[in-house]
């Protein structure tokens, strides 16, 4: 696993951030040492499948980066005419998940899309991965994804959502982020690291809260969902088609 020291050394500009070939390389190494809980919420996301699957169903991996959702979906499905589909509009890391995904032989076909997930049309869904992805979405398009997913879920089919959140009260927000930035630095993130990554995600990357993805999950007809993890200002629901 390659590391990231991408942001390890003063920048004179630093700019937006993006999922460049750069990024790519050192993706598995810098989404474990900044998103807390990644490896267990992307176990999870294998027991759910496992749980949720339906026979000719497809299971979306919405923003897959390099596929790992994806290949813990594809280890636990052995329903009959499953077929998952995961997207990324960067190219750098759809060639990754491709060749990812094909060094692991399975029964269950993958197909890999290059595609903008606002645009990409969704059906016959039995399960819907969006982990950690909706947060680089301009929030206007947040609801009209969340909105065509439920149409897109089959009746049982679940939406799995990871976000990074903000804490609509400023103290219990500030604490958060201070314990985020302390589980980076014992990962070994200096604090110019922590910094100037901050400044890149600044415009990109813009969290809602809690309570604005419960009401979004409502207003597109979800009318149960639950928080099953949290850890300082990451989390993870799920949201039920009955
Ligand atoms: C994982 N889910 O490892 N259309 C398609 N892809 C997009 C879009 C869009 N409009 N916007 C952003 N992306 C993965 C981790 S990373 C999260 C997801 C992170 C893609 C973007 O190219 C990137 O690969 C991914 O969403 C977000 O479980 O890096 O914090």
């Amino acid at each position: 696993m390659q590391k990231d020291h991408i942001y390890a050394e003063p920048l004179a500009h630093i700019q937006d951030f993006r999922f460049d070939d750069q990024v790519a390389d050192v993706f598995p190494d810098m989404i474990q040492r900044s998103v807390p809980g990644y490896q267990s919420i992307i176990q999870t996301i294998g027991q759910l499948a496992e749980r949720y699957q339906q026979t000719n169903s497809h299971y979306y991996d919405l923003g897959c980066s390099l596929g790992a959702a994806s290949l813990a979906m594809r280890r636990h499905i052995s329903a009959s005419g499953s077929k998952i589909i995961a997207v990324d509009n960067s190219a750098a890391m759809v060639q990754r998940c491709q060749r990812h995904l094909s060094a692991f032989r399975s029964e269950v076909p993958v197909e890999v899309l290059e595609a903008d997930i606002c645009e990409l049309p969704l059906e016959n869904a039995a399960m819907v991965v969006i982990n950690f992805t909706l947060q680089f979405l301009a929030k206007p398009q947040r609801n009209d994804l969340i909105e065509r997913v439920y149409q897109a879920l089959k009746p049982g089919g679940l939406l799995v959502l990871s976000e990074k959140i903000v804490s609509e009260n400023v103290q219990s927000n500030d604490l958060l982020i201070e314990l985020h930035h302390n589980f980076k630095r014992a990962n070994g993130y200096s604090e110019l690291e922590i910094s100037q990554k901050r400044t890149a995600l600044e415009k990109v990357m813009q969290p809602d809260s809690i309570a604005e993805h419960q009401v979004r999950l409502q207003q597109a007809g979800f009318a149960e969902s639950t928080l099953w993890f949290q850890c300082f200002n990451f989390c993870s629901m799920v949201a039920f088609k009955s």
